[in-house]
């Protein structure tokens, strides 16, 4: 019944097998949806957008620190140990992104990495001072525009030499992060040329001060990166005591859609020529200037479906992260999006209703009204089975 929905259109390059990945451990969350999607790598495409910008972003690095100043690293395996992923970068043991219900466990001690800061204290630890490392990341998350399961990211970290933190106005905390706004501000400047961003205080476990930066895009501010002042025990860990260091980590997604134009974070999944053939290795120019944007050659109608319902009683496997991934397992990349409408609580029965609002749409083709009913049938059949819900 799954209509051409839920696969991958690209095949994996190195297989992963299978099993190596569902495992049927306790804690193995990992759905066929996210497996088809390992090994596919898009940021080793030269001629898709993601591929171009990763080149881009380390040609900026090779202009602004010398050549081949930043090493590039894009081929780590993505399956990681929670240690990576999670202690080598500080995460408290009780941190919520630790939860089955934020990240891909393959077992109870390996992770599908949910960001490229898992490979920080390996390439510190290795000796290397200045490095980008791509890769793709995976992260149980909700569904809609500018959210995907899957996605890339790119980090950079640089370890300063004592002399370079010399100044007589600036702590040296303060020269590193000068350094490091500098720097990203520099590769905006870079990709897109004039643009509205700002700088909004963060929190990461492994840097402080900690800084996202935020890029007006299609009417709303839209988070590109996340970067700070590496923790001082992060360095003392991997054999650089009494260094400093900046790090950052960005969604290539996120200013790949910026850069192109490109309306909604699943068409960089799609092989369909009228979206691939508008991206080549060459097209990119400084700036923005006089670069060729993507022409959306889809406005298919949206289907929405709403779905009321009684939440759970007791212990629950409701949250709305389990939803999502339940709609992704049903509908693929037909489901543009899932929200929240309405919710309320009726304090004679001691009853929560939840009603959440489906959204249906081919980047590809116009749906059918059967077609939608049989993937909305499926959800709520589902969402009784597994999440426990009582449908209104
Ligand atoms: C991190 O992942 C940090 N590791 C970044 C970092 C590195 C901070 C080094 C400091 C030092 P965050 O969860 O905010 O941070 O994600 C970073 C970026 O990934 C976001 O700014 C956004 O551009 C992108 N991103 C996050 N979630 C998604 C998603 N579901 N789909 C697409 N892009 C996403
Ligand atoms: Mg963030």
């Amino acid at each position: 019944t799954r209509k051409n929905s839920g696969r991958a259109h690209f095949k994996a390059l190195s297989a992963i097998k299978r099993e190596d990945v569902i495992t049927g451990d306790p804690h193995n969350n990992v759905s066929d949806y996210i497996y088809q999607r390992l090994g596919i790598n898009l940021h080793q495409r030269p001629d898709h957008p993601l591929g171009i910008l990763k080149n881009v972003i380390g040609d900026y690095f090779d202009s602004k620190f010398g050549n081949s100043s930043f090493k590039r690293f894009d081929d780590i395996h993505p399956i990681v140990s929670t240690f990576e992923n999670f202690d080598s970068v500080l995460v408290p043991k009780d941190h919520i992104s630790r939860s089955v219900n934020d990240t891909y466990y393959v077992n109870a001690d390996s992770v599908l990495r949910c960001h490229t800061s898992a490979h920080q204290h390996e390439k510190l630890k290795g000796g290397e001072k200045q490095f980008l490392v791509t890769g793709d990341v995976y992260r149980r998350d909700t569904i809609d525009a500018t959210h995907f399961p899957v996605f890339h990211q790119m980090e950079g970290v640089r370890v300063f030499d004592a002399a370079e933190l010399n100044s007589d106005h600036l702590s040296e905390v303060e020269v590193v992060s000068k350094e490091l706004k500098e720097t990203l501000e520099g590769l905006a400047q870079h990709l897109f040329g004039e643009v509205e961003m700002r700088w909004v205080d963060a929190y990461f476990p492994f840097t402080e001060p900690s800084y996202e930066l935020e890029i007006f895009f299609n009417g709303e501010w839209l988070e590109v990166l996340g970067c700070g002042v590496m923790q001082q025990s992060i360095l003392e860990d991997s054999g650089n005591a009494g260094k400093k260091a900046w790090a950052f980590g960005l969604g290539l997604e996120r200013l790949a859609m910026v850069l192109f134009d490109i309306p909604d974070i699943r068409l960089f999944w799609s092989d369909d020529p009228r979206f691939s053939n508008q991206f080549k290795a060459q097209m990119f120019r400084a700036g923005g200037v006089g670069m060729k944007k993507f022409k959306s050659y889809s406005k298919y109608p949206p289907c929405l479906k709403d779905v009321s319902f009684w939440l759970p009683e007791k212990v629950t496997n409701f949250t709305e992260n389990n939803l999502c991934e339940l709609v992704r397992g049903v509908a693929g990349n037909l489901v543009e999006e899932v929200k929240l409408i309405d919710e309320f609580h009726n304090s004679k029965t001691g009853k929560t209703s939840n009603c959440f609002r489906i959204v249906y749409r081919s980047m590809e083709r116009s749906l059918t009204d059967e077609e939608v009913n049989e993937l909305q049938d499926s959800v709520r059949t589902k969402m009784v089975e597994e999440l426990g819900v009582t449908l209104r």
